[in-house]
């Protein structure tokens, strides 16, 4: 077992306004150590904002700028800019965004942030819902997962956000989980080594919005990637694929089972996620296997 060792004073401190138990506070704690004080954050409306505090009261001890929920990748390109021309070049400029703000409503400015291979790392906070607002679907929420605008369950599939990052070529774009922190820990420094456009997406399982109990956080964050329901893996420059945990060694039901907003499905419903599941699975393995050349693409020559 790799024991992490935390900075003594946190760049996100205690008596935050998350709520007891929250895995996204701490996934962010994790990250800021990792990064460092020469750090400055975007940070659009999400719960991430309310755990960093209204003013003039802050949790985090770095200079955050809050925009609009549309706008956290533009604010972060202007930031970046601004140092630059003020030869502050190593301070690292992140966004700390939702779902929301990031599959959804930040989406056309995180395209063209990404288009333009702004110096920027950006992470989402994925807790798949529109959280801090009262647990309303986003474009993130998986198929069937009920929130409070869809009652029923939701009736579409989730975006696949690393996949649309990694088709536009930025020199990174990953997933992590605080369940299996080495990794997470492992990424944010490489990233962190890196140039240009980076995008970390933190499974963030919401207390709240999936039903868990108070301590139930990590066990979700880790039964999702050992389910296969959130792979964890790395994409450079769009081309290159690295699978991070490369088993599965649990059915989709377990990975139900621990979450209230699943209830309702029966056995069909329940089939229909492991079989998604497993279709996502197998298309991540032709990509990796792809990206080694060790597949070949058939019938693409030009007649
Ligand atoms: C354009 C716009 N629409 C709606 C809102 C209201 N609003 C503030 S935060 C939020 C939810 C954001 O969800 P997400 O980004 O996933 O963050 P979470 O609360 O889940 O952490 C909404 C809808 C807003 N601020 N701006
Ligand atoms: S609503 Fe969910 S993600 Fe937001 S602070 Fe509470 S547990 Fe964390
Ligand atoms: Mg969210």
């Amino acid at each position: 077992m790799q024991k992490l060792e935390l900075p003594e004073n946190p760049m996100l401190c205690s008596g935050h306004a998350a709520c007891p138990g929250c895995v996204e506070a701490l996934s962010v704690r994790h990250v800021l150590a990792t990064l460092g004080p020469d750090t400055m954050a975007v940070i659009p409306p999400s719960c991430m904002a309310i755990i960093a505090g209204p003013q003039p009261f802050s949790s985090l001890r770095f200079p955050v700028y809050q925009p609009t929920l549309e706008a956290a990748a533009a604010a972060a390109s202007g930031l970046r800019r601004a140092l630059d021309s003020q030869g502050k070049r190593d301070t690292q400029v992140i966004v700390l965004a939702g779902d929301g703000g990031t599959y959804d409503i930040g989406f056309q400015c995180l395209s063209s942030a990404a288009e333009r291979n702004e110096n920027i790392l950006y992470f989402c906070l994925d807790n798949e819902g529109y959280m801090n607002t009262g647990a309303q679907k986003s474009s993130s929420t998986p198929h069937h997962a009920k929130t409070t605008s869809t009652p029923e369950g939701k009736v579409t599939r989730k975006k696949n956000l690393t996949e649309i990052m990694a088709a536009h070529q930025v020199p990174y774009a990953a997933t992590a989980s605080v369940g299996y922190l080495p990794d997470l820990v492992r990424k944010v420094e490489k990233a962190k080594a890196m140039r240009g456009f980076r995008i970390i997406t933190l499974l963030v399982p919401c207390l709240d919005g999936w039903g868990l109990p108070d301590d139930g956080g990590l066990a979700a964050s880790r039964y999702a990637v050992e389910c296969g329901a959130f792979p964890l893996y790395e994409v450079e420059d769009g081309r290159r694929y690295t699978l991070n945990h490369a088993r599965r060694t649990r059915p989709v039901s377990d990975y139900l089972a621990l979450q209230r907003r699943y209830r309702h499905l029966d056995e069909a419903g329940v089939a229909t996620l492991q079989a998604e599941v497993d279709e996502g699975w197998e298309r991540l393995g032709r990509q990796v296997l792809m990206s080694r050349g060790e597949v070949a693409v058939q019938g693409l020559d030009w007649a």
